[in-house]
């Protein structure tokens, strides 16, 4: 590892033994923690998500920004410290070096994570829902950072479709523009986070986790920088259907806008608020999409390097 990058990086062993052995490994983010969900359900899927990744093959590696450094791969006691923690910044692209410079405790969006498990090395990351392009953006501008990071940043993501608060017309729009393959796991509509189906086909559909692991290799043979995103409908059992959600969502969207909610806050907010619209039905389908993309993303982890036999290295750093 090039020098300087190690004073800001720090890999827990168990994680670094895996990259070096070309074992499968998962990256998670942190937000969800910290401003994501309540506590203690943020803890317990931490935890559990962590779970599922061993129980599928591969060493979970969660992020988070602690003591000036960014931390892969955080224990019990650090992921309980991070969820008790009040005034941490919620760290971005844009954020990032500022939450290591100055000390100050940050959990990492969808983009910082990405940008953290590439300096990593490690190429497959499970999360929730990406940010994107929020309704009325032609007024207030709010595109998620994540947009652009998916753009750019070679990691494959997994995720459950852009979060239905957003304008999810105009987040595929910009995901096109920004060259990021939007696929499909086993459907033909993309997913709306707490919905299996947004209304709007899936531009790509693969149904297997080797066709996944093809597709990454292919698209590092070509040295094509940015992601993959997966989408993988939540399963049915827990699912929200979207004409109930969009009720909620307008709701809680209307209500945002006449408390003058913006910035950063605004998703934190949304969120909040839909859970307790929904009576809190709203975090258990969070919390079970969740699991579920962390068990394919072992899978494609798995899948992935298995391919590679060995060989993981990964462009934009070696
Ligand atoms: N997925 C979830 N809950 C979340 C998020 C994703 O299930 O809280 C977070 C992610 O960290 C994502 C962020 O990057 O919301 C998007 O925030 P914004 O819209 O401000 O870019
Ligand atoms: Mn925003």
């Amino acid at each position: 590892m090039i020098e300087a990058l190690k004073l800001h990086l720090n890999i827990q062993p168990e994680i670094k033994q895996a990259l070096e052995n070309n074992q499968p490994v998962v990256a998670l983010e942190s937000t969800i923690i910290t401003h994501g969900m309540p506590w203690p359900r943020n803890v317990e899927t931490a935890m559990a998500v962590e779970t599922i990744i061993r129980e599928n093959g591969a060493t979970p590696a969660t992020i988070a920004v602690l003591d000036g450094k960014i931390r892969v791969g955080l224990d019990a006691e650090t992921i309980e410290r991070l969820a008790k923690e009040t005034d941490v910044l919620k760290l971005s692209r844009a954020d990032l070096a500022y939450g290591l410079s100055t000390g100050k405790p940050g959990s990492t969006t969808v983009a910082a994570t990405m940008i953290a498990a590439e300096l990593a090395g490690i190429e497959v990351f499970a999360t929730g829902g990406i940010g994107g392009v929020h309704m009325g953006a032609s007024q207030s501008f709010d595109i998620s950072a994540d947009l652009g990071e998916l753009g750019r940043t070679n990691v494959m993501v997994i995720c459950a479709g852009p979060k239905a608060i957003l304008d999810v017309e105009k987040t595929l729009e910009v995901l096109e523009t920004e060259g990021v393959p939007v696929v499909g796991y086993n459907c033909d509509d993309l997913p709306a986070f707490w919905s299996r189906s947004s209304g709007l086909p899936v531009p790509l559909r693969l149904d297997s986790c080797e066709e996944i692991a093809k597709m990454w290799l292919v698209r590092k043979n070509l040295r094509q920088h940015g992601s993959i995103l997966i989408n993988n409908p939540v399963p049915e059992a827990d699912e929200i259907p979207a004409d109930i959600m969009a009720v909620h969502i307008a709701q809680a969207i209307k209500e945002a806008e006449e408390a003058g909610v913006s910035g950063k806050a605004v998703t934190p907010w949304l969120l909040s608020r839909i859970l307790e619209i929904t009576g809190g039905k709203s975090l258990e389908t969070n919390i079970a999409l969740i699991k579920n993309n962390a068990k394919l993303a072992a899978e494609i982890a798995v899948a992935s390097c298995t391919l590679s036999g060995g060989e993981r290295k990964s462009i934009g750093f070696t």
